[in-house]
């Protein structure tokens, strides 16, 4: 399953065009994190727990690692208690598999989370690149520039972005290459190069859902209006 989607994600990132990592560039740079309903902030779970095994409400987190600040400097030997963490003192690691997914049971139309990423063994930071898929189409994506730094030092910044219907989120690094219809990217595969925290969605209530609440509604107004 994970190499099927990773065989997935590689070529529908080769086919991305400018106009969407262009968006993405905007969306970077709005640091005003918009307020939405579901809010995974990382604090209530264990430190050096998997994110999987736990019930974060809608959203279901694929493997990651909950890390607090003072573990991820022993873990990573950079500075970090006080920098890392946009809430409290944990975020989410990708120590346990190179992407982090966030599937959620309902539709959702807004999201946004914080990131950080560590530096390559080159020169500057790690890219990274956030997916949308509603099922397996890729319906939205977001490329961190690779060069914005936080108070961390690191590259920090904020994806957000509305106005999708997506079903699950994907965040992994990525090398940006050039190629014949625009921007492209490609997965590197690699573990231990970033950090997530602040995830939040704002999800769609399903239409069966809402359809079953009007019917209901609807039901006691006549019932109300109903005469005796
Ligand atoms: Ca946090």
């Amino acid at each position: 399953m994970q190499r099927s989607w990773a065989g997935a994600v590689s070529r529908r990132v080769r086919s991305i065009g400018t106009s969407l990592l262009l968006s993405g560039a905007v969306a970077i740079f709005s640091f005003a994190t918009p307020s939405l309903a579901l809010v995974i902030d990382f604090e209530a779970a264990p430190n050096g727990s998997d994110a999987a095994s736990f019930d974060w409400g809608t959203v279901e987190i694929g493997s990651a690692l909950v890390l607090d600040e003072t573990t991820i400097e022993a873990l990573t030997l950079h500075t970090a208690v006080g920098t890392w963490a946009t809430s409290g003192s944990q975020g989410l690691f990708n120590s346990l598999a190179p992407e982090i997914s966030f599937a959620s049971d309902a539709p959702f139309s807004a999201f946004s989370l914080s990131f950080l990423s560590l530096p390559r063994p080159d020169q500057g930071f790690y890219q990274l690149l956030a997916q949308l898929w509603s099922g397996d189409q890729l319906v939205g994506q977001l490329l961190s520039d690779g060069q914005t730094t936080g108070d961390s030092a690191l590259h920090e910044g904020v994806f957000s972005a509305s106005g999708f219907l997506a079903d699950r989120l994907v965040v992994q690094a990525v090398e940006q290459t050039s190629c014949a219809l625009g921007l492209c990217a490609e997965p590197l595969g690699l573990r231990d190069n970033f950090f997530v925290d602040d995830l939040q969605f704002q999800t769609i209530p399903e239409p069966t859902v809402t359809l079953l609440l009007l019917l209901g509604m609807t039901g006691l107004v006549r019932g109300a209006r109903r005469p005796r």
